[in-house]
């Protein structure tokens, strides 16, 4: 059902959250406060982004996270400050993030809600100025008000999900996110610290022409997927790939693509992650008309049985997915 009052572009984030929340007569309030708990945290690590380079908190923090990748000074930064808002915020009793091995308890036990996060995706692009990410899903806790958050709380499958989305920091910020009735972006105005609604319900284009995949990996990859890039060369198709996801995915949701992370030598289960990358996207992809698989099942089914699980990634529009699968499962010969 529609809000009663149509919401122009140049709504803020704050008035949208507030007549949405008017279309689910029974809400509460916590959800909407979440939201603008994760936006909150989002407009401080905005800040924070925009002049690394200048307070020397670019670069290599000195550690690794749970993943053995090298954690940057902002990735530490970014997970400190979405950590502490959603603590702060009341309305997260356990949170899981890239940064941390181990379920993060909040000590909000009453709680409803768990959030899996990506605080700051692609960080290795952080020195060189290319767009990075915070991705974000939020789920409704399975166990009873007033313990801490369990584990059987965070391996919820993607369809569970009550929210998800992400925030891009680039030539603008962005936070795109859907509730499960399409997919809003908002664009953030520094100068007034508001997020303003700038893309209203979002679709992804049935089909696109641009292909984004790491190619320097392409003899890692199995034979279909070899055969698929071999389509996507020949189709003469535009070749796009940042190494920030959170980028590449926003280029195919606004302008039609794929994004493809297939397992390889070095990860033969994939290289990104269900809880915290795969299944917030998944989730506005489809809510925008796209698919996301793991090459084989809909990523939103699948059963995660642990916290960092990796899997094989496709995202995009829904013709260029659907091509794909065909090629790669060996049920069309490439052109
Ligand atoms: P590669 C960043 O580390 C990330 O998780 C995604 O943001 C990105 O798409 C991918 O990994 C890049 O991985 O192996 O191509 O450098």
């Amino acid at each position: 059902m529609e809000s009663k009052l149509a919401l122009q572009v140049g709504t803020t984030l704050d008035r949208f959250i507030m007549r949405k929340q008017e279309d689910f007569p029974f809400a509460t309030g916590e959800l909407s406060q979440l939201l603008r708990d994760i936006a909150l945290a989002a407009k401080i690590v905005n800040r924070e982004v925009n002049h690394a380079g200048l307070i020397g908190i670019g670069g290599a923090y000195g550690a690794q996270n749970v993943q053995g990748e090298d954690q940057q000074k902002l990735d530490v930064i970014a997970n400190i400050r979405f950590i502490r808002a959603l603590r702060n915020g009341g309305e997260v009793c356990t949170i899981i993030s890239e940064e941390d091995d181990e379920m993060i308890q909040t000590g909000n036990c009453k709680g409803k809600y768990i959030v899996a996060m990506d605080p700051l995706d692609g960080s290795s692009n952080i020195d060189v100025n290319v767009s990075i990410g915070t991705i974000f899903s939020i789920y409704r806790r399975l166990s009873a008000f007033g313990e801490d958050g369990v584990m059987n709380d965070c391996l919820q499958p993607g369809t569970q999900q009550v929210a998800a989305g992400y925030v891009i920091y680039g030539p603008s910020t962005m936070m795109v996110y859907t509730t499960g009735n399409g997919v809003n972006g908002f664009t953030y105005e520094a100068s007034l610290g508001e997020f303003y609604l700038s893309h209203q319900n979002i679709r992804i284009p049935e089909n696109g022409n641009i292909y984004s995949c790491n190619d320097g990996n392409y003899w890692q990859f199995d034979e279909g997927t070899r055969a698929y890039l071999d389509y996507c060369r020949k189709a003469s198709m535009t070749a796009r790939y940042t190494g920030s996801l959170v980028g590449d995915f926003h280029r195919s949701l606004l302008k039609g693509g794929i994004y493809l992370y297939p397992a390889t030598g070095k990860a033969p289960n994939g290289k990104l992650r269900l809880l915290y990358e795969c299944n917030a996207l998944a989730f506005i992809a489809e809510q925008a008309g796209g698919i996301a698989t793991d090459g084989k099942k809909r990523v939103l089914e699948i059963q995660p049985t642990e916290l960092h699980q990796r899997l094989p990634f496709i995202i995009g529009s829904k013709n260029m997915v659907e091509k794909a699968h065909t090629i790669i499962q060996g049920q069309a010969v490439a052109v």
